[in-house]
């Protein structure tokens, strides 16, 4: 038996789910991990055998991992697409910008794409602008129109990517019309709860020509455990002005000076994203003084 380079694209009770050379391998993880307190995730390069006459598989190495997210436990992302919608549920800019901050801190590219762009309107457009002029890319697409479909297939090419948002932004019709099959059973806007049903539970990559994509249920509700200072760091339109601030350890809240504050008056940095900067900084102090009291 020879080993075998593969990818773990699932993972059910113990059963791991490895492709190699497009073909899945149903393997386990040898014994040795459970006393290293390791073991393989979603994401995972792997070393396995598979021994063809009793159909078992076992997963013997753990590559290295370019990166990884504990919720949900998935690694070596290359991009995370997030799936924001115009209405129902109507755009959530502080949301936008958290799940920023928590994509660039595991080391992955955010693309924003906004769903359900055919109820694009001007505020909205404004705002998105924004995170364009700061260097984010953005792709306004539509599920049901067919708009930039061909857009977000080309970002994809070769990337393992996630998909984050809300619940009913639309990241299964997402993936439906990238698959142009029915993979997964749509659900209908709840417009009493104001939220979909969650139907999306474990991680599991789908292969989309060669590109592998995963949902991602409870991306959105991840702490944030980060100093003060790199928080600053990670909203890259605010770079370009903090190079004014009279201190270089300026949080650009109460310090004197401050070339991101200036920058903001004169409608340079978006008011919305330097508000939610604001409530990402309280939110991350807050957090802080949590963790220290544990
Ligand atoms: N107007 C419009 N509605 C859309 C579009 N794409 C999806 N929807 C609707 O949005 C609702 C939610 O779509 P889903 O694809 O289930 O959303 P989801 O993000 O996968 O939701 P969860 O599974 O709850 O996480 C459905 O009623 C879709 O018909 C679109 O391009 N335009
Ligand atoms: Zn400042």
């Amino acid at each position: 038996m020879s080993m075998e380079k593969g990818f773990i694209i699932k993972l059910v009770a113990g059963d791991y789910s490895v492709i190699c050379n497009h073909q899945i391998f149903l393997c386990k993880a040898r014994g040795l991990f459970r006393n290293q307190n390791q073991s393989p995730m979603v994401g995972d390069e792997v070393l396995f055998t598979y021994d063809k006459t009793t159909n078992h598989g076992v997963i013997h190495q753990i590559l290295p991992r370019k990166n990884q997210l504990l919720r949900p436990p998935v690694a070596n992302i290359d991009i995370a697409l997030i799936v924001m919608s115009t209405i129902e549920p109507s755009f959530d800019a502080y949301l936008v910008d958290k799940l920023i901050v928590q994509i660039e801190m595991a080391n992955i590219t955010p693309i924003l794409c906004i769903s359900k762009c055919e109820h694009m309107n001007q505020e909205l457009q404004n705002l998105i602008a924004n995170y364009q002029q700061a260097g984010y890319q953005v792709i306004p697409f539509s599920a049901h129109k067919q708009i930039h479909i061909d857009k977000i297939k080309e970002v994809i090419q070769d990337q393992k990517v996630v998909l984050c948002g809300q619940s009913a932004v639309g990241k299964s019709s997402l993936i439906n019309v990238l698959a142009q099959e029915q993979k997964k059973e749509i659900g209908n806007f709840s417009a009493k709860l104001g939220r979909g049903k969650h139907q999306t539970r474990e991680v599991e990559f789908l292969q989309i020509e060669n590109a592998f994509i995963a949902d991602t249920p409870g991306f959105s509700r991840l702490e944030l455990n980060i100093e003060p200072a790199s928080l600053a760091r990670i909203f890259k339109d605010f770079d370009l002005y903090a190079k004014d601030c009279k201190y270089n350890t300026c949080l650009h809240k109460d310090e004197p000076q401050c070339g991101v504050k200036k920058a903001v008056q004169e409608g340079k940095i978006h008011p919305q994203r330097y508000k939610n900067y604001l409530q990402l900084l309280q939110e991350v102090k807050e957090g802080k003084k949590v963790w220290r009291k544990k």
